[in-house]
């Protein structure tokens, strides 16, 4: 957030990031959604919203000829209440791909890699993200960090088996993520939150990630001993815990573009 921005009113900081939202959200479908499209992915959380929103804003006819796929219940009541064609991911015949898929993130770094999980949807999330063969990221401003676990503090979500779940938190530590958690249930709701899949989450706070391009500048990825990794050397660790079903690092896909700047939308596209 910029100096000027967070002198802002509380109020007038959150009506700004929801036009921020809403107009990567529209951007994002004008400039993704082609009308020969039938086959198109929609994700989780707040931004998405608004990108259903804008889908239903161009008339039935458009849509007529689109099936929709959510990556879990909030999408799906979503899709349904819009009036849209809902279709589910599991139906998807073998050799066939979405042909776009619109979600959100919880941070976007300078290579546009990006932590996903925060509304514990990410497992379904890469699934229906993996399946497209354009995969569109809405994001606004507050997304954008040079290296991921700047921003977002809370951690790389991890869905993980609940039985496996003390033994990930003990590989975690030895890899250098000492507050690691299981999170917690929703308000009112004890013990652990449970997902779309019956999976436990794991958060996993890492020093900030680093690009292959901080080596060529001398900083140097490290190691469990230094707990200093880069994105792709602990997704390919962090995948192959035993008990780990999925986890929220999104990275290494090519062709991303991405918008920004501050106060203005940022949309990061596959
Ligand atoms: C999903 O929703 C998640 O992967 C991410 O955690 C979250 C982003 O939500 P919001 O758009 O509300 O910030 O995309």
């Amino acid at each position: 957030m910029s100096t000027s921005e967070s002198a802002l009113p509380a109020q007038e900081q959150a009506r700004l990031v929801e036009e921020s939202k809403r107009l990567a959200a529209y951007q994002a479908v004008k400039d993704h959604l082609l009308p020969e499209f039938t086959k198109v992915g929609i994700g989780s959380g707040s931004t998405v919203v608004y990108v259903v929103e804008a889908i239903a804003a161009l008339g039935p006819a458009a849509t007529k000829g689109m099936q929709f796929y959510p990556t879990g219940a909030q999408s799906e009541e979503l899709i349904e209440a819009s009036g849209l064609n809902l279709q589910y991911i599991s139906k998807l015949p073998a050799g066939q791909q979405l042909d776009v898929a619109f979600d959100g993130a919880d941070e976007v770094d300078d290579d546009l890699n990006l932590i996903k999980g925060g509304g514990a949807c990410l497992w379904q999330e890469k699934i229906v993200a993996t399946s497209a063969k354009k995969f569109v990221c809405v994001a606004d401003f507050r997304k954008l960090s040079p290296r991921l676990g700047t921003n977002w503090k809370k951690g790389i979500p991890i869905e993980v088996l609940p039985m496996a779940a003390p033994r990930v938190l003990d590989a975690l530590k030895q890899m250098g993520s000492h507050n690691a958690r299981i999170r917690p249930g929703l308000p009112g709701k004890a013990g652990a939150i449970v997902t779309d899949n019956g999976m436990w989450i794991i958060d996993a706070p890492f020093a900030p990630l680093l690009l292959p391009k901080d080596s060529e500048t001398g900083i140097h990825a490290g190691n469990e001993t230094s707990g200093v990794w880069t994105v792709d050397a602990l997704a390919d660790r962090l995948i192959k815990l035993p008990g780990v079903a999925e986890i929220g690092l999104f990275y290494g896909q090519s062709g991303l573009q991405v918008e920004s700047g501050a106060q203005k939308p940022v949309a990061a596209y596959f």
